[in-house]
């Protein structure tokens, strides 16, 4: 607290706004549904790489297979950059066309 007084003779005392940290803008990282990708894959995707449970996983899963895409977690860039990055090469290194990406929120 300052120790500045409130009001002076001449008058109210202008206080300064206490600075606001900006929010950072956040990321949707999202997966894509493909006719080859097998469903226990993806499973296994969202539990390594977003900490979903089983039944969390399978529900995403089951969301992006009927409705063609789905929403895996939000992230600040840095951290949505690297998932993405994450599946994308599991995905290669097993050989399988599973697509990930991003979108602001
Ligand atoms: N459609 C795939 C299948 O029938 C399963 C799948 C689900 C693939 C989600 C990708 O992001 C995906 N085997």
């Amino acid at each position: 607290m300052s120790d500045k007084p409130q009001h002076s003779l001449e008058g109210p005392v202008v206080q300064e706004a206490k600075p606001r940290l900006q929010k950072p803008q956040l990321y949707k990282v999202i997966l894509l549904n493909d006719d080859y990708t097998p469903m226990e894959f993806v499973i296994i995707i969202l539990e390594r790489f977003f900490a979903k449970n089983r039944e969390d996983a399978t529900r995403i899963m089951m969301h992006v297979h009927q409705k063609g895409i789905g929403i895996c977690g939000i992230y600040i860039r840095e951290i949505a950059e690297t998932k993405v990055r994450q599946v994308l090469s599991y995905a290669q290194e097993h050989q399988h066309p599973l697509q990930c990406a991003m979108e602001p929120e």
